[in-house]
């Protein structure tokens, strides 16, 4: 395993990144220090081998691999984070905003339908906002991995959950679509929505869909969000 207790009492990582610089470049669970002295759980996913501007470590904010968490929470968990850090969780917009204020930091959505298939979208530039102001998504630089950019229409909205309408639909996008993000009027993707298993024409963008990839009816299989420092 990757993390002592020992070695954390001295150091105090504030991200993968900084277990990577320190030696540990095996990807699993670890403790990670986004607001300086608390710890928080988190999944690394460190990259040894293959290209150079490949290494390196990815902390992993959100996570759906096989419907074993339910994602339809009010606004407290979304801020502090839930689920199981081996599996499905989220790692909550107060860590989100304390990593991202004090660092530079790309985002990678990694996407797996139930084919098999295969797709990222890479963002060179991502941040959340403070709680004061509704935890704004800021996000830019689109490059595509296949899966195509359906997030940069969520830049500068606030994060939204059933209890706290902060979008700017007349009605409540979380209740509707049944998740929690920073929806506009609604959204293009649903990372957080329901786990679908699957394509399901039935229900319209209540699943954790990607729109720019697999439209409004294909729930993934698997999809990651994922933060790696920029230098
Ligand atoms: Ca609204």
């Amino acid at each position: 395993m990757g993390f002592t207790v020992s070695v954390s009492d001295r150091f105090k990582p504030v991200d993968c990144s900084d277990l990577y610089k320190a030696g540990e470049t095996v990807s699993g669970i670890y403790s990670i220090y986004p607001a300086g002295d608390i710890p928080v759980w988190v999944y690394c996913q460190m990259i040894s081998d293959g290209k150079d501007e490949d290494k390196g470590a990815w902390t992993v904010i959100q996570r759906r691999m096989d419907g074993s968490v339910n994602f339809y929470r009010p606004w407290d968990q979304y801020k502090r984070g839930f689920g199981n850090v081996e599996g499905e969780y989220w790692l909550g917009l107060e860590n989100m905003y304390q990593l991202t204020r004090k660092n530079k930091y790309m985002l990678r959505v990694d996407l797996e339908d139930f084919t098999g298939r295969k797709g990222f979208a890479l963002y060179s530039s991502f941040s959340v906002g403070p709680e004061a102001d509704g935890c704004k998504l800021h996000v830019s630089g689109f490059t595509d991995g296949g899966a195509g950019d359906s997030l940069s229409g969520h830049n500068g909205f606030k994060f939204s959950t059933f209890d706290k309408d902060q979008d700017v639909y007349e009605n409540n996008c979380a209740k509707q679509y049944l998740g929690g993000f920073w929806y506009n009027s609604c959204h293009y993707a649903n990372p957080n929505g329901i786990y679908l298993w699957g394509k399901d024409p039935t229900h319209y963008a209540i699943g954790n869909v990607w729109s720019s990839w697999k439209g409004y009816a294909v729930g993934m299989k698997s999809i990651s969000m994922k933060i790696r420092r920029v230098p």
